[in-house]
Parts: structure tokens; sequence; C-alpha cells
């Protein structure tokens, strides 16, 4: 039997899979926004609220992430992996508008 810890931990499961898992270059390519989203709620989801220190000047990148990570301050990890679960939903279905659109205007 499951509970619905369970089951947001198996979902959030399936969607990390499925990311890890995207070729690199698709049809679809994620802005930085979309993809320090992703980023953030998985580090939440599975290391907790950021306590590392921010990366210096030389580690822009690093910063940029350090940053989307802190912002999400104490959301707790079942928060973090039921928002990563959505944040998926939502770019799916805007993936699959953006599909229709291109096959309307073919
Ligand atoms: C297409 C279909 O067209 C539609 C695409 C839908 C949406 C894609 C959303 C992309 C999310 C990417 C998130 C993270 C990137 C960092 C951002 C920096 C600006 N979720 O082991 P590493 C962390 S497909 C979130 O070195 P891998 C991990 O903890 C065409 N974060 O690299 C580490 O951080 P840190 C478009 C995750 O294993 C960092 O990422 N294709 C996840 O070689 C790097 O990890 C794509 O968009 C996770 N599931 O690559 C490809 N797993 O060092 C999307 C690990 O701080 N996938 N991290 O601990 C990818 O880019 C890669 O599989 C990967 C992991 C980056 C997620």
């Amino acid at each position: 039997s499951t509970g619905p810890a369970l089951d947001h931990q198996r979902r959030f499961q399936a969607a990390v899979d499925v990311i890890q898992n995207l070729p690199k270059n698709g049809c679809y390519q994620p802005s930085y926004a979309v993809m320090l989203r992703f980023y953030s709620l998985y580090k939440q989801a599975v290391c907790g609220p950021c306590t590392l220190a921010r990366p210096g000047f030389w580690d822009p990148v690093g910063r940029y992430k350090w940053d989307a990570w802190s912002r999400l301050g104490e959301l707790s990890s079942e928060g973090a992996m039921a928002a990563y679960v959505d944040e998926m939903k939502k770019v799916a279905k805007e993936v699959l508008d953006t599909m229709q659109v291109n096959e309307e205007t073919a």
C-alpha cells in the first residue's frame, strides 16, 4: 500500500528520470529560467535548504544555481517534489501547445 508521501516521491522520481534521459538537443530548448527552476526544486527536494557558501566571481553559473536554490528558503522536501512535478506538467503542456501551433501554421 502507499501513502500520499510515497506517491509524491514516486511521481517526483519519475519526473527526474524523464529529465535525466532527455537528449541534450531536441525540438525544445528550455530557457535558463526553466532549467534553474528544475534545478532549484531538485536540489531542495533531494538535499533540503541550501547551506553551501555562495560561489565566487569566477563561477557565475554556480552563483545562478546557488541563488535559485537559496531563494526556495525553507520549502519542504515534499513541497519541492510536488512543485517539480507541477513544473514538468506545465512545460510538457507548453511544448505540446507549441507543436500544435506549428502543425496548424505548417
Ligand atoms: C526536448 C523535450 O526537446 C522537452 C524538454 C522539457 C524540459 C527540460 C528541463 C531541463 C532541466 C535541467 C535542470 C538542471 C541543469 C542545471 C542548470 C544550470 C543553468 N532535475 O550529474 P550532472 C542537477 S529535450 C534537476 O553533472 P548530468 C545535479 O544535481 C531537449 N536537476 O549532469 C547537478 O547539480 P549540482 C532539451 C538535476 O547527469 C546538475 O544538475 N533537453 C537533475 O549529465 C548537473 O548534474 C534537455 O533539456 C534533474 N532531474 O545531467 C535536457 N538531475 O552539481 C535535460 C541532476 O549542483 N536534461 N540535476 O549537484 C539535462 O540537461 C541533464 O540530464 C541534467 C543532468 C542536467 C538534468
